[in-house]
């Protein structure tokens, strides 16, 4: 365990003592706790003190190389979903499943700023065949606060798509809506053949799994139950909202989490995807900001 300094602890986490692990920073200031994994600059764990924590993260996975942990919000990044041409490539894309570089660490006014980086290198290159860089700044404060950034180092544009696939920590899902997504036109995943044009005039609510891509949201969502305070998500810049819950069947089929949990998880996932892929001119960077935190 080595301090890096006041407040900022580096270790390694395990699941099971036979796990290789993970290395990650532990942050613990005035205003909250977090753990990031530098695999994937992956937020794992954010607490404002005195609160319940707003991140959820499955207590029933692995913690090895190359694989993105169920949970905190991983960087689905160049693309999100299945691969557009290559099916074979990873899910979501690379960068969740890659070490990040911790390229600095300040403090101002007792809140921790990290940031992370990830360049292309020969090996993303043979997946997705661009010179990039990406950086993920957490600012560890009274809220967590992402900013996202994509650098073009190549000669010519790029497409990426991309998403903070953030999962919440909450009470019950029987018993939550999300608000902020009013007669916002979404694609029902599960039933892609109804179009990208549908919405609804009330908060969502669940009853069975539910897997949406809302386009053209507004930046500005809560989590509501009244077992718990209010998750507020403000965003900007990210014109995409999914919201996913996999329900009984389909979390049983992921095998990393335990049964029943999925009631006390749901995901609110901020970014550009599907018809709001980014397209990137050569040279250019561009930046995306997403901050969540508990009333
Ligand atoms: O964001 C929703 C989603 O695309 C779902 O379709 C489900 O696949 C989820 O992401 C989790 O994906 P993962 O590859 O992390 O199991």
């Amino acid at each position: 365990m080595q301090h890096l300094m006041s407040g900022i602890t580096h270790k390694k986490l395990k699941q099971r003592e036979t796990d290789v692990g993970l290395d990650v920073i532990e942050v613990d200031n005035q205003f909250c706790n977090a753990v990031i994994a530098v695999q994937g600059a992956q937020v794992l764990h954010y607490q404002q003190k005195h609160k319940a924590p707003v991140l959820w993260l499955s207590e029933a996975h692995r913690f090895q190389p190359t694989k993105a942990v169920r949970g905190g919000i991983p960087i689905c990044f160049p693309w999100f979903g299945g691969h557009p041409t290559q099916p074979d490539l990873p899910s979501h894309g690379f960068a969740r499943n890659r070490l990040w570089q911790l390229q600095d660490v300040t403090v101002q006014d007792d809140e921790h700023l990290l940031l992370f980086q990830l360049d292309s290198s020969d090996e993303t290159y043979a997946l997705w065949p661009h010179h990039f860089q990406a950086t993920l700044q957490v600012r560890l404060g009274a809220q967590l606060q992402l900013t996202f950034s994509v650098l073009n180092k190549d000669q010519h544009a790029f497409d990426f798509s991309f998403a903070l696939h953030s999962y919440f920590n909450i009470q019950d899902i029987h018993q939550t809506q999300v608000r902020g997504l009013l007669n916002t036109p979404f694609l029902d995943q599960l039933n892609p053949e109804k179009g990208d044009q549908q919405c609804e005039a009330q908060p969502i609510s669940f009853t069975a799994e539910m897997d949406r891509i809302y386009q053209q949201a507004q930046g500005s969502y809560q989590i509501v139950s009244p077992l718990e305070a209010p998750i507020h998500i403000e965003s900007t810049g990210c014109s995409s909202v999914v919201v996913w819950n996999p329900w009984a069947e389909k979390s049983a089929r992921l095998g990393d989490i335990a049964t029943g949990a999925w009631q006390n998880m749901l995901c609110v996932e901020c970014g550009c995807v599907a018809a709001a892929t980014v397209s990137l001119a050569a040279g250019q960077r561009i930046e995306y900001q997403m901050a969540a935190f508990r009333d």
